[in-house]
């Protein structure tokens, strides 16, 4: 008999075909313009053999091998759902009472899946707040520096975030895109929360119709579709700040900076003025002539790119990535202080936004309404840090950490949680990560399949997948709301990230206050009618529950408007000031100037980050961008099918220039060893003009498999996070810094050793 059961990812909805028992196949939801091949993997990852079967304990955990111990060496003991469940209320209430609530990390950060309910981090952060709290994480790793510089110089993040100005806008109005980081295509199949329509395709296609000029300034040509006729502009990785400003500077000399817009809307100027003219501090012009060197693109390039910009209605863009780097605060800042030059904020078409190319969602036209969402969970610790510093916080305990104007006192972390997140995919400098968690007691991993962070916990948690249970998908990003209907049972001993933290609260007293005496059935009704209400208050009409579940799907209408950020502020700036100290926007910030932090005065600047081209290339002359993967949503579907073809002889692909592969001996389809003093991984060559000499790429997700060889250990699969930097963008938003990346590539000559991460570990005798 043949089921189909509405459903949804992060990469799309979908209709589960369903035989005997098993997911068969995937069909792409009937909205969906452009649904992208990702939701073929499914039937791969809910019967995957790399699916944990019942929960586990690390063998040297339970004999007492705790701190100081390398993990990932041991095979795991078969356990019962009793016995961890109590094995971990006893931990955690041990932590607690020895070492205080904020010695458990609870952050947890990661996507998880597309349901809002069971989104295993929210459960998580439940069950630990209700008990006492833990240490958060705050931001993220996907635009951390830019989303904590914004408020101070924007009032908000709506531009990194979304709402941004419509895509329907900018074809109706502006003539040239210029597009920082380009707008690869691959990002726009996933929304965060699942998305019901990927429109990059049809927004672009209209765009171009309509005779917009894209411009890619970027290192990889690929960034922006061949459909979308861009010009070029093959920027040094880390170049971009140098080469704004001295847009800047080639648009002030030729007297053309929109001074009505500068006098009404933008606070400082003067100050950003004289730096870049070179009548302030170090006293040096930010002319073309003086950034070519630095970007490596040439003046005439970066002068005629300025004068037509400030000749024609322009949007300017900027991909998320090129913040993920060393000093990631300033290119983006740069930005804002070209797009005010330009004086486009707040018209329609014209302006700034972040991620254009970065997420699905970014510009498509709809109502911004409530999502369905778990409420979040107070945390009573109060501890955080941000995200990205989490090797830090387990090296440093009691130590000071600087972010965004504060000191952050590092707690002493005993106890980690992981659910619905993988550091050994999303963090950098594994290898430091990993001798870093040594230091902590107990590990406990909820996850559905033995990825990298999986092999790393002393207790693991099977969790169940979307498929085995009833959910809801929705976004801020999109304008559909999904029902997920449970299709097949739970897989071997799998259960819920809801149950598996109501019975360790039930151990540890709270249950109750945990499920609120909610079952699955009551929590989707709870949560789908206060969206319903909150929808209403907004004049907006929904199905009731019932209706809903049955349809499968809501969809609201598009709205007649166009939307277009910051419209009121910039037609009367004192009517409707940003939510910035001055009201406006601060090309110098005198909070930020006033923290003092070395390398981040008031205004944007150029900084030669510590790893580029422009650095020492003696021993590693090739920069890394460790881009987002086409063929996954980072190490989520690694095992499915469209990952596993693009691989190499089973390695993750490294695309490099010809040149670059030449002067090696290099041609496509070998196998090469990457490396810098921060670790190795093997990839398979692929060649291309895309990249631009010098900058290699490889896609983050390839599974973490490290193996130990005479020279260090080597992760034979292919994940780019052995050899990224570990160092904070800057002191104001320590946010990731991946890109900032320098390596070596050679042949991997003698054999090849075999990937082992898409099976399970080894496992012991039951105890
Ligand atoms: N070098 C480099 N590194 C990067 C980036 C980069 O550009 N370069 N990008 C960064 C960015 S922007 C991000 S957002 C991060 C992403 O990093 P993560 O979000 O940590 O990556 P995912 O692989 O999506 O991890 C989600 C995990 O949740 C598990 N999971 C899924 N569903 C469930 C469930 O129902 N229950 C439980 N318990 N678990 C579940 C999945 O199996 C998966 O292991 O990576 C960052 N890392
Ligand atoms: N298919 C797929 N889509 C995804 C994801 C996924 O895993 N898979 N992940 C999602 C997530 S969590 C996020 S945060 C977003 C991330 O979205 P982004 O961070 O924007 O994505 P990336 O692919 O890392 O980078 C985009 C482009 O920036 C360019 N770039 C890198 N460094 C520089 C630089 O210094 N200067 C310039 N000018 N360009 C540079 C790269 O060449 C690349 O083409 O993607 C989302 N979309
Ligand atoms: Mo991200």
């Amino acid at each position: 008999m043949t089921e189909i059961k509405p459903h949804a990812a992060h990469w799309g909805y979908f209709d589960a075909v369903v035989e005997n028992g098993r997911v068969v196949a995937a069909r792409p939801f009937g909205r969906d313009p452009f649904p992208g091949t990702l939701i073929e993997g499914m039937p791969d990852l809910v019967h995957a053999p790399c699916r944990i079967d019942r929960p586990y304990i690390r063998e040297g955990w339970l004999a007492g091998r705790r701190q100081g111990v390398q993990r990932g060496q041991d095979r795991f003991v078969p356990a019962s759902w009793d016995q961890v469940t109590r094995l971990v209320a006893e931990e955690v209430a041990r932590v607690r009472a020895e070492h205080g609530h904020a010695s458990i990390l609870g952050g947890s950060y990661g996507w998880a899946s597309a349901g809002r309910f069971h989104h295993a981090r929210s459960q998580l952060q439940r069950f630990l707040g209700l008990g006492g709290g833990y240490t958060a994480q705050v931001t993220n790793y996907s635009y951390g520096a830019g989303m904590t510089l914004m408020p101070h110089i924007l009032g908000t993040n709506d531009p990194v975030t979304g709402p941004a100005t419509d895509w329907r806008s900018i074809v109706k109005h502006a003539r040239l895109m210029l597009c920082f980081g380009g707008l690869p295509l691959k990002n726009g199949l996933v929304t965060a929360g699942g998305g019901g329509a990927h429109e990059y395709v049809p927004m672009m296609k209209a765009a171009v119709e309509a005779g917009l000029r894209f411009v890619n300034i970027g290192p990889d040509r690929g960034a922006a579709a061949d459909f979308l006729g861009a010009e070029w502009v093959p920027i040094r990785p880390g170049g971009d700040a140098a080469m704004v400003l001295a847009m800047i500077h080639a648009i002030v000399a030729a007297g053309l900076e929109d001074r009505d817009f500068l006098a009404r809307c933008t606070e400082g100027w003067e100050k950003l003025r004289a730096y870049v003219m070179g009548e302030a501090e170090d006293g040096v012009a930010k002319t073309p002539e003086w950034a070519e060197p630095l970007c490596e693109i040439p003046a005439a390039t970066i002068r005629a790119l300025a004068l037509e910009a400030a000749a024609k209605p322009t949007m300017v863009t900027a991909t998320w990535s090129v913040q993920r780097a060393e000093h990631g605060e300033q290119p983006w800042w740069a930005l804002v202080g070209l797009a005010s030059v330009l004086g486009g904020i707040g018209k329609p078409g014209l302006g700034i936004a972040f991620g254009y190319g970065s997420i699905n969602g970014m510009g498509t036209s709809r109502r911004e309404l409530p999502s369905v969402s778990l409420p979040a969970t107070r945390n009573p610790a109060g501890a955080f840090i941000p995200v990205a510093r989490v090797t830090e916080l387990l090296e440093r305990p009691g130590e000071v950490l600087r972010y965004n104007g504060r000191d952050i006192l590092l707690p002493d972390t005993r106890l980690v949680f992981w659910s619905g997140g993988n550091p050994f995919h999303h963090h950098q400098d594994l290898n430091r990560l990993s001798r870093a968690l040594a230091r902590t007691e107990t590990i406990v991993v909820s996850e559905p399949w033995w990825t990298a962070i999986a092999r790393q916990a002393d207790i693991v948690l099977p969790a169940t997948t979307t498929l085995e249970r009833n959910d809801i998908a929705s976004s801020s990003r999109d304008r559909f709301v999904r029902a997920m209907h449970q299709a097949v049972p739970p897989q071997g001993m799998a259960r819920n990230d809801h149950d598996i933290f109501a019975d360790i609260a039930d151990a540890l007293g709270y249950r109750e206050r945990f499920t609120e005496q909610r079952d699955e059935g009551a929590w989707l009704r709870h949560l789908y009618d206060r969206f319903r209400r909150a929808c209403a208050a907004l004049g907006e009409e929904v199905p009731e529950f019932d209706r809903f579940w049955a349809e499968g799907h809501i969809e609201f209408a598009r709205p007649e408007q166009d939307f277009v950020s910051f419209e009121d502020f910039a037609r009367d700036p004192q009517a409707a000031p940003l939510a910035t100290p001055s009201g406006k926007v601060e090309l110098y910030s005198e909070t930020i100037a006033g923290f003092g932090d070395e390398g981040v005065p008031g205004h944007p600047v150029w900084k030669a980050p510590r790893e580029w081209l422009g650095g020492d290339l003696s021993r590693h002359p090739l920069h890394l961008l460790s881009d987002q993967p086409a063929t996954r949503l980072h190490g989520q579907l690694d095992p499915a099918r469209v990952a596993r073809a693009s691989k190499i002889q089973g390695r993750e692909p490294i695309r490099m220039n010809p040149a670059d592969a030449a002067a090696r001996g290099l041609a496509g389809g070998d196998i090469v060893r990457v490396f810098n003093d921060r670790g190795a991984c093997l990839a398979g060559v692929v060649v291309t003009e895309n990249l631009r000499p010098g900058v290699v790429a490889m896609s983050t997700g390839a599974w973490w498999d490290p193996q130990e060889t005479e020279a260090g250990p080597l992760c034979v699969h292919g994940n780019p996070n052995v050899l990224t930097q570990d160092v904070g963008t800057s002191p104001l938003g320590q946010g990731c810094a991946a890109q900032s990346c320098l390596v070596q590539v050679e042949a991997w000559r003698g054999p090849l050793p075999e990937v082992r991460v898409h099976r399970p570990p080894e496992i012991a005798e039951a105890g």
